[in-house]
C-alpha cells in the first residue's frame, strides 16, 4: 500500500509559545492542505516541514514530535540562523527575485548558498529514514530545489515528484545564477517535475538542455539510468469554499462596514502580499491617472487596497512600503475631499469572512502582478460571484492564473494607460457581460479545482513508478547467471539474439556509422569461446 509524503518548507500547522512556555498549535489550511486532504482516503499521508519556531530544548523537541506524529505530521527544527541564512536569505533574497525577473534584487552570496544545502539536507536527514519502499514523496517549491536527488542519494528506488509554485524563468535568466548546475541536479532527483504553466515548463526544459546537456523528448528527459518527466499541472482552488463561503465560517465576523461602504461606492479590490512582484505601486498610478482623467466617476468609486505585512525585515520591502504609503497618501490628498475617499488603504491581512465579503461586494479586482507564478485570488475572486454573478476581473498577462482566465481583460502590469483603460471598460461592462464571462470561468474554476491539481499530479506519479517498475531491467542474481551459464555449456545449438543500437553500441545519429569497438568484438569472441 502506497503512502504520500508530502515535503514543504513549512508544516500546515504554526506552533508559537507563550510567555509560559506552553506550546499551542494553530493550523493554517491552506490550498495546499485542502487539496491533499481530497486525495484518496485509503491513501496514508504524513507531511514534513518546518513549524514555525525556534526549538532548540530536547525534551521540548521531543514532545512536539509526539504530537504532531498523533496529527500525520514530522517536524525539521531549524535555528534563527537557519531561517536567516537559508530562508531570508538564499530562498527570499536570491531564488525568490531571480525566478520572478528581478535579477536586480538577486543576492549572489556563498554564505546563504551554503546554508540553503545544509537546510535541504536537514530536511533529507529528517525524510530519508522515514520512507518506505513504496511511497510516493512530494517535495514542494523552491525552498527545497536539492531536496530530491539528496533523496534519491539513499533511496534510488523511491518516487519522488517534485512541484515549484513560482514561475521558472527563461534560460537567458537562469543561466546567471553561479548555482544553476546544482540546482538543476538537485531537481532533477525527482521522477515528476510540475509547473504551473506552459511556458515555465517550456523555459525549465531549454535550461536542462543548454546548462546540463539533458535533452528531451516531449518532456521526458534521460538522466543517467532514470527517465525524468515535465509537465504542466495549473493548481486550483477549492472552489465551494470561496462561492458558498457562509456555509463553512464562523459567521461572527463584523463586515457591516464593507456592505454599507459598497452600497454607496463601486469597489475597486486590490490584495495582495507587500511584494515587488506584485506590481502595487504601478497599480495606484493607473487608478491616479484614471482619476485625473475620468471627473464623472469621483465619489463614485473607491479602491480598497489591503496590503498583508510580509518580509518587512527585508531593505527591498521596505522601501516598497514606503513608496505605497507616499502614493496612496498622493492619490488621497490630491483627488479626496471631505465627502469622499477614494482610496482604503490597509496595511494588514483581513479575515477570512471580510476577504469572502470584499471579494463578493467588489465590482472589480485589479490583479496586476509583474510576474506571479499563478495567483489564486484571481481565481477566488471568480469563484466568489458564484451567487451574484456581478463582477469584472482585470488580471495581468504576466499571472499563471491569465492562461487559463481568458475572459478576463488581460493588461500588461507596466503598460499604465493600458491598465487605465481597463479600469474604465470594467466599469462599464454590461451586467449581461459580467456574467457571461464569469460564467465561462466558473465552469473552469470548479472543474479544474484545487482536488483535481492534486488528484491529477499524484495519479500521474503513481502512474510513472507503475511503468517504472514494468519496464524495470532485471538483473541477473548469482543463481541464475550459474544455471544459465551451465544450459549455455551443455546446448548442443546455441542461437543468442543480441540488440545493436543502444544496447552494443550508443545511438548515433548516423547509425550506418557505428562500427562494433573493439571491447565489443572482444566480448562476443568470449561469449563465443565460452561454450567449448
Ligand atoms: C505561491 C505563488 C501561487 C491573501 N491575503 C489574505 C488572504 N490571502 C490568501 C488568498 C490566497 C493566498 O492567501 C495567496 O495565494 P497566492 O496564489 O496569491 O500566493 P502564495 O500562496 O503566497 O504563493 C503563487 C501559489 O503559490 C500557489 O501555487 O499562486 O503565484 O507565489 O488563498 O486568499 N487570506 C486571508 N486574509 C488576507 O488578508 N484570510
Amino acid at each position: 500500500m502506497s503512502r504520500i509524503v508530502i515535503v514543504s518548507n513549512r508544516l500546515p500547522i504554526t506552533i508559537k509559545k507563550t510567555a509560559e512556555n506552553e506550546l499551542i498549535y494553530y493550523p493554517s489550511a491552506g490550498g495546499l492542505a485542502t487539496g491533499l486532504n481530497s486525495l484518496d482516503e485509503s491513501l496514508d499521508k504524513i507531511w514534513i516541514g518546518w513549524p514555525g519556531q525556534e526549538i532548540t530544548d530536547e525534551w521540548e523537541r521531543e514532545s512536539i514530535r509526539q504530537d504532531l506524529s498523533n496529527r500525520g505530521l514530522a517536524p525539521v527544527f531549524l535555528t534563527r540562523q537557519d531561517i536567516i541564512l537559508y530562508y531570508e536569505g538564499f530562498s527570499n533574497k536570491t531564488l525568490w527575485p531571480h525566478f520572478h525577473y528581478f535579477t536586480q534584487y538577486t543576492d549572489y552570496n556563498d554564505a546563504t548558498w551554503e546554508s540553503y544545502q545544509n537546510v535541504n539536507q536537514k530536511f533529507a536527514d529528517v525524510i530519508n529514514p522515514l520512507i518506505k519502499p513504496d511511497d510516493l514523496v512530494w517535495v514542494h517549491d523552491y525552498q527545497l530545489i536539492l531536496l530530491p536527488a539528496m533523496i534519491r542519494a539513499v533511496h534510488p528506488n523511491v518516487s519522488i515528484g517534485f512541484f515549484l509554485h513560482i514561475p521558472f524563468p527563461s534560460y537567458e535568466i537562469f543561466r546567471i545564477l553561479p548555482w544553476r548546475e546544482a540546482l538543476l541536479d538537485g531537481v532533477l532527483g525527482a521522477d515528476l517535475i510540475g509547473f504551473h504553466t506552459f511556458d515555465y515548463m517550456r523555459h525549465f526544459l531549454s535550461a536542462a538542455y543548454r546548462v546540463s546537456g539533458y535533452e528531451h523528448n516531449f518532456g521526458k528527459l534521460n538522466v543517467g539510468n532514470r527517465v525524468v518527466n515535465v509537465d504542466v499541472f495549473p493548481m486550483g482552488i477549492d472552489y465551494e469554499k470561496y462561492a458558498f463561503p457562509d456555509k463553512d465560517e464562523n459567521s461572527a465576523d463584523d463586515t457591516s462596514f464593507i456592505e454599507k461602504l459598497a452600497l454607496h461606492q463601486r469597489i475597486l479590490l486590490s490584495i495582495d502580499r507587500l511584494d515587488y512582484t506584485k506590481g502595487i505601486p504601478q497599480r495606484i498610478k493607473a487608478y491616479s491617472q484614471f482619476l485625473e482623467n475620468h471627473p464623472e466617476y469621483h465619489r463614485k468609486v473607491c479602491m480598497v487596497m489591503i496590503v498583508v505585512p510580509s518580509r518587512d525585515q527585508v531593505d527591498q520591502y521596505q522601501e516598497l512600503k514606503h513608496q505605497v504609503d507616499e502614493l496612496c497618501g498622493i492619490v488621497n490628498s490630491t483627488y479626496g475631499g471631505f465627502d469622499w475617499t477614494p482610496m482604503r488603504y490597509l496595511y494588514r491581512s483581513v479575515n477570512f469572512r471580510e476577504l469572502t465579503t470584499l471579494y463578493r461586494l467588489s465590482e472589480v479586482a485589479m490583479i496586476t502582478p509583474i510576474r506571479d507564478g499563478m495567483n489564486l485570488v484571481a481565481k477566488e475572486y471568480v469563484a466568489s460571484k458564484e451567487e451574484n454573478k456581478k463582477g469584472v476581473l482585470v488580471l495581468s498577462e504576466m499571472a499563471g492564473a491569465a492562461n487559463e482566465l481568458l475572459e478576463a481583460i488581460l493588461i500588461n502590469p507596466m503598460d499604465v494607460n493600458d491598465m487605465e483603460k481597463a479600469i474604465v471598460t470594467a466599469l462599464d461592462m454590461s451586467e449581461e457581460e459580467q456574467a457571461l464571462r464569469l460564467d465561462k470561468m466558473q465552469k473552469k474554476l470548479k472543474k479544474y479545482d484545487v482536488k483535481h491539481w492534486a488528484n491529477t499530479f499524484m495519479n500521474e506519479q503513481i502512474r510513472l513508478t507503475n511503468a517504472r517498475k514494468e519496464s524495470q531491467t532485471n538483473v541477473l542474481n548469482e543463481e541464475e547467471e550459474t544455471s544459465l551459464i551451465a544450459a549455455y555449456r551443455q546446448a548442443q545449438n546455441r542461437l543468442i539474439v543480441l540488440d545493436y543500437d543502444g544496447t552494443l553500441m550508443n545511438f548515433h545519429v548516423d547509425p550506418q556509422a557505428v562500427v562494433p569497438d573493439e571491447m565489443l568484438i572482444d566480448i562476443l569472441t568470449r561469449i563465443k569461446k565460452y561454450g567449448r
